[in-house]
């Protein structure tokens, strides 16, 4: 990529399409396109063909999707399914009309199996069956990386994928019925500090692991790919560290300042039992993380807090 290449990421709004463009700017990308979902609507085939027709970005970063944490994905698969599935059909589809000189398309760790031998390697992919509160997800995500690996092979687009672990940072989603874990925690905690609530509760056991990246490591990892990998496989993008969610609840309790009890809700799901990746592959390429846990959590809390206070 040039600092003048047209650069077009769509979900510019999200959590990682905002860390995305405020990565190419800090690098200095000029010519970056965005558009709001009001502007385009990226499940109508026709808007977004009109759209890749005029404006011929060069550079597409696809960060756009319909996400959720479990509840949410438990709850809509098949909006999940559906919506996701549109999004990237019609924006792969444009970038192999309109002549995109690259590709990069974002999709989740939930693609593995569910009992998926750990850490887990790119080439897991499809040898077992998926997490049941995430799957319309996971199969949409899997037919992105598909799709772009065999217009990569048929038409020799370089369109490259990448497949990053549970993300959090800025421009986060807090409603909590639809958020991943770290926003809903962090709301909870800082809502029962304010407010002097005796308990938070906690979904699940506590027992599921999880790993977390910051988002703005990932679009710094997103930039890079797009930069250096030109590769038919996908990419996993994570930190390799992992912590159980009862030890992240504690984390978060801690650095909050919470000095209540943390009870478990065991009627809700706990999903993937741990989904730690193999980052080894994007390490040899060269990048590696840089936000650690606490100090990423520690940033959150003190811009979601100036925003809730
Ligand atoms: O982040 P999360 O919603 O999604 O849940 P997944 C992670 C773990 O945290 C689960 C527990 O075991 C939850 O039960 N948890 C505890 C909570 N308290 C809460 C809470 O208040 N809210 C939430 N949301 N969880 C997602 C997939 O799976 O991973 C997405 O559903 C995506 O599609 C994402 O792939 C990366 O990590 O289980």
């Amino acid at each position: 990529m040039e600092k003048d290449s047209k650069i077009y990421v769509a979900g510019h709004r999200g959590l990682v399409g905002s860390a995305i463009v405020r990565n190419l700017k800090k690098n200095g990308y000029k010519n970056i396109i965005t558009r709001t979902h009001r502007e385009l609507d990226l499940t109508d085939q026709l808007a977004v063909r009109n759209f890749f027709e005029s404006e011929r970005p060069e550079y597409v970063f696809l960060a756009a999707a319909y996400v959720g944490g479990i509840n949410a994905n438990n709850k809509y698969p098949a909006d999940f399914i559906y919506k996701n599935l549109q999004i990237q059909n019609n924006v792969i589809k444009a970038s192999h009309d309109f002549k995109v000189k690259k590709l990069l398309f974002l999709g989740s760790s939930c693609i593995y199996p569910k009992n998926c031998h750990q850490p887990i390697k790119e080439e897991y992919l499809l040898s077992g069956c998926l997490e049941p509160t995430n799957e319309g997800y996971a199969l949409a995500k899997i037919a992105g990386l598909k799709m772009c690996q065999f217009f990569k092979k048929q038409y020799e687009d370089n369109f490259i994928s990448c497949m990053p672990t549970n993300l959090y940072g800025p421009n986060d989603n807090y409603d909590l019925e639809t958020s991943h874990v770290m926003p809903a925690l962090i709301r909870k905690f800082h809502d029962a500090k304010v407010n002097n609530k005796p308990y938070v509760e906690v979904w699940g056991t506590g027992k599921p692991i999880r790993e977390f990246l910051h988002v703005d490591d990932m679009a710094d990892a997103c930039v890079f790919l797009m930069e250096n990998y030109d590769g038919l496989e996908h990419v996993n993008i994570g930190t390799g560290k992992e912590i159980s969610i009862k030890e992240l609840a504690e984390m978060i309790k801690d650095i909050i300042g919470y000095d209540g009890e943390i009870k478990f809700d065991k009627t809700k799901p706990d999903g993937t039992p741990r989904k730690l990746l193999d980052v080894s592959k994007l390490e040899k390429l060269g990048w590696k993380y840089k936000v650690e846990l606490g100090d990423g959590i520690r940033n959150l809390w003190n811009v979601y807090k100036i925003k809730n206070c």
